[in-house]
């Protein structure tokens, strides 16, 4: 078994919640929070910090973890673990860059249809305040449908 880290940062500044449109690469089309790969000798938070920048020229100044999801898709022995941040205070405008077109969306009118199959379930957590682990299963299709889910609610993150 071979395990990647990885970062997903969202603010949530009620009514409204930030959304990057991706434009490339992995996720490419889909509406998500803001991340990527952790880098060798760089903490899980200082990915997430450096990857915000990149994306959406926001520089977090506070941050809290509220979640991790393994993602496994079928017939691939790579696990994706996402450290989910939730973004509490930071500086800087959103701003389009090569990767990422960022877009503040009404939470009730979150593009659920295009985003990631696995937002529908734990996205009502993130938007309550609460802190979840959970695992995915896909199907490795082009239309990544969820085979298998566990989802908990649990103050259990490291
Ligand atoms: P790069 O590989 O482009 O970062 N990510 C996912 N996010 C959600 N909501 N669901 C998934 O289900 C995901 N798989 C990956 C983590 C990819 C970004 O996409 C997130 C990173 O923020 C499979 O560096």
């Amino acid at each position: 078994m071979n395990k990647k880290i990885l970062t997903l940062c969202l603010v949530h500044k009620h009514p409204k919640i930030l959304l990057g449109m991706k434009k490339r690469g992995f996720g490419e089309g889909k509406w998500n929070g803001f991340g990527g790969k952790v880098d060798k000798d760089e903490t899980i938070e200082d990915a997430a910090i450096r990857e915000m920048q990149e994306e959406a020229n926001i520089f977090i100044e506070d941050m809290e973890k509220t979640g991790i999801l393994d993602f496994e898709f079928k017939g691939n022995p790579e696990i994706l673990e996402v450290h989910i941040f939730r973004v509490k205070k930071f500086s800087g405008e959103p701003m389009e860059t090569e990767e990422m077109k960022p877009e503040w969306y009404e939470v009730d009118k979150i593009p659920v249809k295009d985003m990631w199959p696995d937002d529908e379930y734990w996205l009502p957590l993130f938007l309550e305040n609460k802190k979840f682990r959970g695992k995915f299963l896909f199907d490795g299709s082009e239309e990544n449908n969820i085979l298998e889910s566990f989802l908990e609610e649990t103050e259990d993150l490291f």
